[in-house]
């Protein structure tokens, strides 16, 4: 694959916190964005917050504070949650920053000098939650059939957008472009929508009713829609319209949404972009909505999931591929822990888990620590490459027509075959006898160098585990390369390092009573330097691995008044979450950003439920804790000596 891949997220308004729902559309971005680069492509990825409109202002007035320091809080609360689940995003764009202002400004000039913006006296029912006019036809008793609450009654002048004289062009579009929308019934449901009379978009707010927002540039009287300011973001990210990354990404970009903002992105967006003279987005990637026991998430019913308590029980890695692997593209999922945990132990500990054990600890223990030779290869392995070479394409195909599921069930699929062969072969009755030892080797590099391919396939969705599995076996100074997925790769030779089990059987019971343990263990750690310690030597003292690290975010650990949980880039393919005490110290916006002193090779510990791989270094100033900084020019991975 030789070509570039633009995908975006929503950008969410920031009148809420961020939810698992926000998570599942953000990681499944992420993850496509790492498969895609895995098969060559350029990527750019767009995330961001939406932060104009009524609702948000009403949310600013309840809290009691001015609009943009209520936006500039929540934003950067959206901003500092995603490292944590190890997205890595290219950008994040606010519709406050002045750059957007401007762009959306510029488009609706022009449209307004094409003619194709009008002023009128307009009426009609208002939903602040959808931030838009309602037909009466899709009231549900008179309410909004999102909101379930009674829409408000607008009489006023507008700015309207010419959007019904797109219809027949974009009826026509969604008729002969299959692959317009994925998945199909998406595609279904706007050519359904299509079959009523489009209206014009009233795409203004008189300032007199609501002055947060964009100014018209051709009447101050007015602030923009929400909607027609938030859409443009995907351009402006991009510094429309002769900026050298719009040049290069948007002929291919992808928008990822939730089913939810179907109408906005297949109907309005399409319009605004024909009537701006911009090409049309290549592809509407569309999914379902997480619901939760059954039930809609609703702040009302008070079951909305925080994304990063689900991640402090399940770990970063297993929430990532719980999110991908039970939620099937384009229909709803229902999300519980017990659900997640039972994914997690049937598909990463029992299966994918055990294989690698396995495979790696009767290598270890018959092959001194290394990958044996290969040996011979029969009718069992030549049927096991073939699935693979075929199972390698198929999770290709899977993740270009966006159906992750189909992709994960697959791989795991390819690692019950490796554990089955190896139930087939049975080395443990190899080890016997010497004239058996090259059909030892070849079983054992089979299931190892098969292992190898699963990890790479199954790399974008948990990069930190998959990391620990590279080295588990023997590669972690390996890049990962799409054209390595087939067999035969594995030297070997290579050492195999002794490792824990990649991913332990959890059990429901547990994760509570850890969360127990780790609050007696949190009363216990000491954070303070210990008061005499007998001398050392210097090779203990070289035991102690030390790196730069820089803080990418951070956040206050709940439940606790002084521990904080940091992500800290230390170089590696991963960021690793680390626990420090200091939370009556430094606030977490404080942390982040900074370059500190790491311990790296501490045994990872559990406290409040979260992992801590690590510890930050801090000097005592007089009884408080003062982080020890490392110059400002050091990379992060950088070791200290
Ligand atoms: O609509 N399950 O922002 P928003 C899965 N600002 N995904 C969910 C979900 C659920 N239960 N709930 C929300 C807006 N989402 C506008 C977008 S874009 C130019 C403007 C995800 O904060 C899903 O991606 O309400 C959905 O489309 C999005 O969050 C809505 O986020």
């Amino acid at each position: 694959m030789n070509e570039v891949f633009y995908v975006t997220t929503p950008i969410y308004y920031v009148n809420s916190h961020p939810h698992i729902g926000h998570a599942y559309t953000t990681i499944a971005t992420d993850v496509f964005t790492r498969y895609m680069k895995l098969f060559g492509a350029e990527t750019y990825f767009l995330t961001g917050t939406d932060e104009h409109g009524q609702k948000i202002a009403e949310s600013a007035a309840n809290s009691g504070i001015k609009p943009q320091e209520f936006v500039d809080k929540i934003s950067q609360e959206f901003r500092n949650l995603w490292p944590h689940l190890h997205i890595e995003n290219d950008q994040f764009i606010r519709t406050t920053d002045s750059k957007h202002k401007a762009c959306v400004q510029q488009i609706l000039q022009k449209i307004f000098d094409q003619g194709e913006i009008y002023l009128k006296e307009y009426e009609g029912l208002y939903c602040i939650g959808c931030e838009r006019f309602l037909d009466e036809a899709e009231l549900e008793n008179g309410n909004c059939p999102d909101h379930q609450t009674p829409p408000e009654f607008h009489k006023e002048q507008n700015y309207f957008f010419r959007m019904s004289s797109y219809q027949a062009w974009l009826s026509e579009e969604l008729m002969k472009n299959e692959n317009w929308v994925y998945p199909a019934r998406y595609r279904n449901e706007l050519i359904q929508l299509l079959k009523n009379p489009l209206q014009d978009l009233c795409i203004s707010r008189p300032k007199s009713r609501l002055k947060w927002g964009i100014e018209l540039p051709f009447d101050n009287n007015f602030v923009t829609y929400v909607w027609f300011d938030a859409l443009l973001n995907y351009a402006s990210a991009l510094e429309w319209p002769n900026g050298e990354k719009f040049k290069k990404f948007w002929p291919n970009v992808h928008h990822t949404i939730g089913k939810d903002i179907l109408k906005t992105h297949g109907i309005y967006w399409p319009c605004m972009l024909k009537a701006a003279g911009i090409p049309v987005f290549k592809k509407l990637v569309v999914h379902g909505h997480w619901v939760v026991e059954g039930n809609k998430m609703s702040k009302s019913i008070g079951n909305v999931v925080d994304p990063l308590a689900m991640k402090d029980q399940l770990g970063v890695d297993g929430l990532r591929y719980f999110l991908m692997r039970d939620m099937s593209f384009g229909e709803d999922s229902n999300f519980t822990k017990e659900l997640a945990l039972t994914r997690y132990n049937a598909d990463l500990a029992n299966n994918f888990g055990n294989l690698m054990n396995r495979s790696i600890s009767m290598s270890r223990k018959n092959f001194q620590e290394s990958v044996p030779p290969p040996g011979a290869v029969g009718n069992q392995e030549k049927e096991l490459h073939e699935y693979f070479a075929k199972g390698v394409q198929k999770c290709r195909e899977y993740i270009v027509t966006f159906q992750p599921h189909r992709a994960l069930e697959h791989v795991l699929y390819l690692s019950s075959k490796v554990n089955k062969y190896i139930d087939t072969c049975k080395p443990w009755t190899l080890t016997k006898d010497d004239k058996d030892r090259d059909r030892l080797g070849t079983v054992l590099y089979t299931a190892l160098d098969m292992t190898r391919i699963i990890v790479g396939l199954l790399d974008p969705v948990m990069p930190k585990k998959m990391y620990t599995a590279r080295k588990n076996l023997g590669l972690e100074q390996e890049v990962i390369r799409f054209s390595s997925f087939s067999p035969g790769l594995l030297e070997p030779g290579t050492k195999l390092p002794k490792s824990n089990p990649l991913f332990p059987k959890m059990q429901a019971s547990n994760v509570d009573q850890d969360n127990l343990k780790n609050t007696q263990s949190e009363k216990k750690s000491n954070y303070s330097a210990p008061e005499k310690k007998d001398q050392i030597a210097i090779h203990d003292f070289q035991k102690m691995e030390l790196k730069v690290g820089r803080i990418k975010s951070c956040r206050k650990v709940p439940k606790s008044s002084k521990l904080l949980c940091s992500e800290v880039d230390l170089g590696e393919n991963y960021l690793r979450s680390i626990i420090s005490g200091a939370a009556e110290f430094y606030s977490p916006e404080e942390m982040t950003g900074r370059l500190v002193i790491v311990v790296t090779n501490l045994k990872p510990v559990k406290l409040m439920g979260i992992i801590s791989e690590g510890m930050i270094l801090f000097s005592d100033d007089n009884g408080k804790m003062a982080l020890i900084e490392a110059p400002d020019h050091v990379d992060p991975g950088v070791k200290v000596r």
